[in-house]
Order: C-alpha cells, then sequence, then structure tokens
C-alpha cells in the first residue's frame, strides 16, 4: 500500500511524476476520501494537494497516519494550518519559484488595463480605427505613484519590476521592511490615498478576507486601477464592482476571484477590467518547478528527513 495520496487535478505529467516517484493513489477532490478503504486511509501519512477546495479537521480526520500536506502553490489558504498544528501535520508550500511568473502577470495587466489595450485592440480588430480614426488617448503609466498591497515576496518583484517604470513606490505590511527608499504606510487606507495604481499581494485566508475593502477602493480613487494575483477573498469584490461600475475607480486587472473559476457575471459586462483565468504561475516552467519542489518535500518527509518549505 502506498504512503502518499495526491487530491486534486493534476496535469498528465505531474500525476505521472506522483505515481512514479511514490506510486501515489490519486482521488480528484477531498470528497473522495470517503471512498478509500480503511487500509489505504491508515496507510497515508503524506497528502500532495492541489487546488482550492477546503483540506481542514473534517478531511485530515479520514487520514489518522497523515503527517505532512504538501501543497502545490505558494498560497496555502485552501488548508486548515490551524487544524493541521492540532494535529501535528506539517504543511508545505512552493514559494519563490513563481514569483517572476505572478509578478511578470501583474505588470502585464497594469499596462493592458492602464493602457486599455483591449479596447484598442477591438479597435483595430473590429474595423473602427480604419471607419472612425485613432482610440481616444489614454494616460502616462511610467513615473506614477504605485502602491503595493502586501510586501512579501511577490509584492516585492512586482515593486522592483516597477522601479524600471520610474514609478514612485509605496507599500503596505504589517510591519515596515527594509526597503530601496520605498514609502511605508501602516495603513491601507493611506496607502490608497497615496497612489495612482495598487497591486495587491495579500497572502489569502481569514486574516485578509475583503482586507481591500470598500474604503480602500474609494480611497484610491477615480483615476485609479486595482491589479489583484493574490486570492480573490482578500477584496470586498460588490465594492470592487460598485465602483468599476460606477466610475469610483477608472479599472481593475484581475487574475482572481471570489468562486472562481465561476466569475461574478457583472465582470463579464464591464470594458474597463482585464480578466484573467487566474494564470499567475501557469507557464511551464514554473508549474513543473512547483510540481517538483511540492514532490521534494514530500521525498523528504518519506526519507525523514527535514522539509524543504514548511508553513508550521
Ligand atoms: C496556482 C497559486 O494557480 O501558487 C499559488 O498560490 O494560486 C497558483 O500558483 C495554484 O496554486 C494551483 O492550484
Amino acid at each position: 500500500m502506498t504512503k502518499t495520496l495526491a487530491i486534486g487535478s493534476y496535469n498528465a505529467t505531474d500525476r505521472a511524476a506522483l505515481t512514479d516517484a511514490f506510486d501515489a493513489l490519486v482521488i480528484e477532490d477531498p470528497s473522495a476520501l470517503s471512498g478509500l478503504s480503511d487500509a489505504q486511509r491508515t496507510d497515508i501519512t503524506a497528502v500532495a494537494y492541489t487546488g482550492h477546495h477546503r483540506f481542514g479537521e473534517a478531511e485530515m480526520a479520514y487520514l489518522p497516519n497523515l503527517r505532512v500536506v504538501a501543497n502545490y502553490g505558494v498560497g496555502y489558504d485552501a488548508i486548515d494550518v490551524k487544524d493541521a498544528d492540532a494535529r501535528g501535520i506539517k504543511v508545505t508550500n512552493t514559494p519563490n519559484v513563481l514569483n517572476d511568473d505572478v509578478a511578470d502577470l501583474a505588470i502585464a495587466m497594469w499596462l493592458m488595463q492602464g493602457r486599455e489595450m483591449r479596447l484598442a485592440e477591438q479597435r483595430v480588430r473590429s474595423g473602427a480605427w480604419a471607419k472612425d480614426g485613432p482610440a481616444p488617448l489614454n494616460r502616462k503609466l511610467s513615473g506614477k505613484t504605485a502602491g503595493i498591497m502586501g510586501m512579501g515576496r511577490i509584492g516585492r518583484d512586482i515593486a522592483d519590476r516597477l522601479a524600471a517604470f520610474k514609478m514612485d513606490i509605496h507599500y503596505h505590511a504589517r510591519s515596515e521592511k527594509q526597503t530601496p527608499g520605498w514609502t511605508y504606510h501602516a495603513d491601507p487606507v493611506d496607502l490608497a490615498r497615496a497612489v495612482d495604481f495598487m497591486f495587491v499581494a495579500l497572502v489569502g485566508g481569514p486574516d485578509t478576507e475583503k482586507y481591500v475593502s470598500r474604503d480602500v477602493i474609494a480611497a484610491l480613487g477615480r483615476d485609479g486601477v486595482i491589479v489583484n494575483i493574490s486570492r480573490g477573498s482578500v477584496i470586498d469584490e460588490e465594492a470592487l464592482l460598485d465602483a468599476l461600475e460606477s466610475g469610483g475607480i477608472a479599472g481593475a486587472g484581475l487574475d482572481v476571484f471570489v468562486g472562481e473559476p465561476q466569475v461574478n457575471p457583472r465582470f463579464l459586462k464591464l470594458e474597463n477590467v482585464v480578466l484573467q483565468p487566474h494564470q499567475g504561475s501557469a507557464t511551464v516552467q514554473t508549474r513543473a518547478a512547483m510540481a517538483q519542489l511540492q514532490r521534494d518535500n514530500i521525498a523528504a518527509h518519506l526519507k525523514g528527513a527535514d522539509l524543504l518549505t514548511p508553513v508550521n
């Protein structure tokens, strides 16, 4: 019997790597735990987890000898770490290997929305450019003021990219960080008030639910653009939609949504939003690196060695 259970929807390459390396049992989502035999469940000591279904006490209770949950992704908000702690279960994630891709997409969405490239491309494709002339002028982006909400590894990589656009960089985090002269704001509303564009790079989970609140969105103002590459849950989505519909802010670039992959249909009617299908880390190279790091954590556990990237 195998000690490793893979839970979630893996691509063929990653699924084969898990079964080749660990003879892993694979189930599509945690609801299939109840279908495992007693012998299968008691043999499992490691879970390779991917996806956004909740994995907490109820799911852990099916696996009495579980010792490690190795998450595929840097965000592990689907996994209840408090429940894991209570059972002496370690949780690992896949930090750093995806920073560049996620930061690149944040900048791409900012440029696409800020320079209204989606509407401009429609003007070319529809023939309106030839028929009605050039698109209306849009606004200069370089040299303005950018705010990073959450100065972790990805937030820092976004800020480093923005420095190349000659931006005045401000940020909010739980505490002030060592930075090359960026302006710290202890309060998220103060940050929003001070910047033209806001990049949301917060850790998902209960502590950051709607952290980008209606007040934060209002403080960003009518010319503001919000870019979110973290989790849909960190923004008050109803407040964001109200502001986008009313002109309370100019636009947004969103790679993550509450209830994804189902997206609030109000977003689909908006012309001032760039919508992406949670593809921040979705390149061949980065997903391979994430999968390898997930497997390396499981291999370390099975050998009794130190885990590479524990979060608890
Ligand atoms: C992946 C992510 O889309 O790393 C994360 O937290 O959100 C992305 O890299 C996701 O984890 C894959 O399930």
